[in-house]
């Protein structure tokens, strides 16, 4: 048997607009997917997007009675900014109601919560000012967090700021898929340099509150795979390190901004706008953990035409389509367990064997109905051997010294995701949409989970 550490956490992941529901209730304004959504239903499966959610609004408490079930230990989502803050200034108090309640409950459940800040959903009164483009967002980031610190600072231990910063920058700025949906490379720049000061700002909140726990940010990384030891894929591994690397992992936990970034930026004309005393507040400031999103690996090969300035990435790496690749067949991506070995070696040294956890992984599945039984059970043993061939990784790096303290999945419940809807599902629980309630099942990969988690290992 492949034992964990004591204290191991077994948990899952989730995300406030992509589970609660009670989009523009309750006092909570709109974000960018709300707005996004409404305007161009066609887009977005009829509409659907975070107003029809699994209501976990209504239903946490039935829901931390299903985590139980399945002997999870600790539970990450997310709190919604425009719940909070609907106007950025005022606090709603049905909101702070709504989530010290949530979180009294996982913690008398023996449920660590672990509480994520921004998971892609920026407010729409922040967004028509110009989002993460304006330093105002910084100021803006940095007071919710410190006001959800106050608020909510007796009930959790673990913080987290972001959430896949890359992604918001990557997919608003460059590549089409989230709002404002543009492609403009020196915009993204400033937006991602925006996004890691109100993460640093953030964190310094927190250790000048003197707030109990720990602070981190989730990140997904993992070592890039270079097609060929050649001079051009090298370079162009180089530089996807250290743009979807290093610019979040270096500043964050070595309190610097790697050189060669600046460098890079700099002979594409890219540099962003900063401000006196940020390079010191980076220094000061780095996380106490990290957490780590792992579905698949980034291999890169040189680009076949490089543009000087780059206006996009692909003009400094392209991706490589590795002939030896598994796919999951249900979803499209690659199975590459190996990886979480590789980012345990990473974690322990390159980055000081920082304390870090698997934040999500997990194997999205399109059509699942075809795996359920007769009794209604999704037999999902295609999941159950994802997880384990990656456990068994993740085990090989802890036991070569790495300093992983948890392994959450995504996700517990089916959730909505953001261009997907309802498609692929992850979760150790079926959500039944055809119910007014969402009625919810348990996958066979739920009862290994109880099994993997009593026995702290499989
Ligand atoms: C991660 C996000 C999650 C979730 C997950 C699965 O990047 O943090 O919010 O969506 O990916 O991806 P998808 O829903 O696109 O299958």
């Amino acid at each position: 048997m492949l034992k964990f550490p004591a204290n191991f956490l077994w948990g899952s992941a989730a995300s406030a607009p992509q589970t609660e529901g009670h989009a523009l209730l309750n006092g909570k304004s709109a974000t960018t997917w709300d707005k996004w959504i409404e305007l161009n239903p066609e887009k977005f499966n009829e509409g659907q997007g975070p107003k029809d959610t699994s209501n976990v609004y209504e239903l946490y408490k039935e829901d931390i009675e299903r985590m139980k079930e399945i002997g999870m230990n600790s539970y990450r989502t997310s709190i919604s900014w425009a719940r909070l803050l609907p106007d950025g200034k005022t606090v709603n108090e049905e909101a702070v109601a709504f989530y010290r309640d949530y979180f009294e409950e996982l913690n008398k459940a023996g449920i660590k919560p672990i509480i994520n800040l921004f998971h892609f959903d920026m407010p729409w009164w922040l967004m028509e000012k110009g989002g993460w483009e304006t330093r105002e967002s910084v100021d803006a980031f940095s007071f919710y967090a410190k006001t959800a610190f106050e608020l909510f600072g007796d009930l959790v231990e673990e913080w987290t700021t972001f959430n896949e910063p890359l992604v918001h920058i990557e997919c608003g700025y460059l590549y089409g898929f989230h709002y404002p949906a543009i492609v403009d490379f020196k915009k993204a720049i400033q937006v991602g340099y925006h996004t890691l000061m109100a993460h640093i700002f953030s964190v310094k909140a927190f250790k000048e509150g003197d707030f109990k726990g720990r602070i981190g940010i989730i990140l997904n990384v993992t070592p890039t795979y270079a097609k060929s030891e050649s001079k051009e894929d090298q370079e162009a591994k180089n530089a996807a390190d250290l743009l979807v690397i290093k610019s979040f992992l270096d500043p964050c936990v070595l309190g610097v901004v790697p050189e060669g970034l600046i460098e890079l930026v700099k002979e594409h004309d890219l540099t962003p706008v900063t401000e006196t005393g940020d390079k010191e507040a980076i220094k000061n400031y780095p996380v106490d953990f990290i957490g780590i999103n792992y579905y698949q690996p980034m291999r890169v090969e040189a680009p076949a035409t490089k543009r000087v300035p780059a206006l996009t990435t692909t003009d400094l790496f392209a991706p490589y389509d590795w002939p030896e690749k598994r796919i999951n067949p249900y979803r499209g991506w690659e199975i590459y367990p190996e990886a979480l070995y590789d980012v345990s070696i990473m974690m322990k040294e390159d980055y000081n064997n920082i304390p870090w956890y698997v934040s999500e992984n997990g194997m999205g599945v399109a059509d699942e109905e075809r795996f359920m039984d007769d009794s209604g059970m999704i037999q999902d043993d295609y999941r159950i051997e994802f997880m384990e061939e990656h456990l068994t990784q993740l085990h090989k790096g802890i036991e070569a010294g790495s300093n992983c303290f948890g392994y959450h999945t995504w996700t517990f419940v089916d959730c909505w995701s953001w261009l997907n809807g309802y498609r692929n599902r992850y979760g150790f629980y079926r959500v039944d949409l055809d119910d007014d309630n969402f009625k919810r099942t348990m996958k066979k990969s739920g009862l290994w989970y109880k099994e993997l988690s009593e026995n702290n290992g499989f």
